[in-house]
């Protein structure tokens, strides 16, 4: 994982529970010296030994954590990359250009970046089903990662979750509800 999906955990446990707790997570989980640079990669694994820290720390499931943290990362991403998070006019068109534009673009930003498969479809104008296929299974992180979208604009969003790769399926499917 990139460096900027660590820095985005960084902040938000430094917010969260204070600099003291992120060195401790760092002392414990990556090696001596590790500074975080966004266009570089990292090891998954020290991505989640960290992120599993955190749960730890708070006493929280590492499901809690990674929906926390993608609602988080959503504006940490924004603000980093306002030239595409500007583009979008409303959150179902955000949504309906994940693929297609964000993910696209950062493909030109990122050499060979490690990004899931999402595919939107609207259903009714309050409801867009969502596909999301990753040898990473942030499935929950995605959740977040709307959640914080939804936040952006102003928008109430709730999700359904009824198939996930964590139980076996091919893909996740999520159900994203607004009102
Ligand atoms: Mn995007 C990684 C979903 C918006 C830039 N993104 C990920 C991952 C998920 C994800 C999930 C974790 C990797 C994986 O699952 O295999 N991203 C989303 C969703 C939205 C989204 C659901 C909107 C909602 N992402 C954005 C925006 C940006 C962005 C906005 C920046 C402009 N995403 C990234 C980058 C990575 C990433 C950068 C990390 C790639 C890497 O580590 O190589
Ligand atoms: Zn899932």
């Amino acid at each position: 994982m990139r460096g900027v999906i660590f820095r985005g955990l960084e902040e938000l446990v430094v917010e969260a529970i204070g600099m003291q707790a992120w060195d401790e997570l760092l002392e414990a989980h990556a090696p001596e010296g590790r500074v975080y640079v966004s266009p570089t990669s990292y090891p998954d694994a020290e991505l989640f030994a960290l992120a599993q820290g955190v749960a730890d720390k708070l006493n929280k499931p590492l499901t809690d954590v990674l929906a926390i943290f993608g609602q988080s990362l959503f504006g940490f991403l924004a603000e980093k990359h306002k030239g595409i998070s500007s583009k979008f006019a409303s959150f179902e068109e955000l949504v309906l250009s994940i693929d297609s534009v964000i993910h696209m673009e950062v493909k030109k930003l990122y050499d060979e970046p490690n990004l899931p498969s999402i595919s939107a479809i609207v259903k009714d104008d309050k409801t867009i089903v969502l596909e999301y296929c990753s040898n990473r299974k942030l499935c929950f992180c995605a959740e977040g990662l709307l959640y914080g979208a939804a936040q952006f604009y102003s928008r109430k969003l709730t999700i359904e979750h009824p198939q996930c790769m964590h139980s076996g399926a091919e893909h996740c499917v999520l159900i994203l509800h607004l009102d």
